[in-house]
């Protein structure tokens, strides 16, 4: 059969996509592999303060944006900070919020859950990895006149993007952390950003300070999350 290279659809140019096919057998053999690879992540929260280049930050953003969105409206900005003024400024007032947080805001339950992963309101790793990524969502852009339009699944958008950044990260042989110091808007202040943006998440990226130890969590088994309807 004679496959065009592109077509048309509502005016619209489709371009032919073939991905891969592989044999079943490496297809076992791969996702195997890919989700041993993946369980060996681990979130670090003490970090060593050598330094990350630049290059590798970009790469791992353009990763991230290669996740799907809704209406392909991509409603994210992802914003790199490794100044040490900035940081320090993130890290002084991130730990006023937490402080407010684990002193008031947070119930003993919560707090009694957060034990087995020894947390508190210190966040050194803010000032100590030498990048910080703050993923912003955009709820909605302007257009041409002014006017304000909305974005399409917004959370679910930038979550997936921010799923692929972390998956980035592992594979760059770096590690981070997902942060959501609460309320976050004081991050949207510091970054001077448009009233469009919402801060959504932020990882500290960097390599982990050595010994380090993480809590010996275990992960849910197949059994306990899936349920196959054959
Ligand atoms: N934001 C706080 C508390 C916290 C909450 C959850 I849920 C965690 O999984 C970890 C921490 C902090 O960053 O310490």
């Amino acid at each position: 059969m004679e496959v065009k290279d592109h077509i048309f659809i509502n005016g619209y140019q489709h371009i032919s996509y073939r991905p891969e096919i592989i044999s079943e057998e490496e297809m076992v053999r791969k996702s195997e592999s890919f989700y041993d690879w993946l369980d060996s992540r681990r979130s670090v929260r003490d970090f060593s303060e050598q330094p990350v280049p630049k290059e590798v930050i970009a790469n791992l953003i353009k990763s991230a944006s290669t996740a799907p969105s809704g209406a392909h409206k991509q409603p994210w900005t992802f914003c790199a900070v490794s100044d040490s003024i900035l940081k320090a400024k993130i890290r002084e007032e991130a730990e006023i919020e937490e402080k407010e947080n684990y002193e008031n805001r947070m119930s003993e339950r919560w707090k009694k859950d957060l034990e087995p992963l020894a947390t508190d309101m210190h966040k050194p790793f803010l000032e100590d990895a030498p990048w910080l990524i703050v993923a912003f969502k955009r709820a909605y852009e302007f257009d041409e006149r002014g006017e304000k339009y909305n974005n399409y699944y917004v959370n679910e958008s930038i979550g997936i993007a921010c799923g692929m950044l972390i998956t980035a990260i592992h594979n760059a042989g770096l590690v981070t952390l997902t942060h959501t110091p609460s309320p976050m808007n004081f991050l949207a202040k510091l970054l001077n950003r448009p009233s469009n943006e919402r801060a959504f998440l932020l990882l500290p990226i960097g390599y982990p300070k050595l010994p380090t130890y993480v809590p010996n969590l275990k992960r849910k088994g197949l059994d306990e999350m899936t349920v196959f309807y054959e």
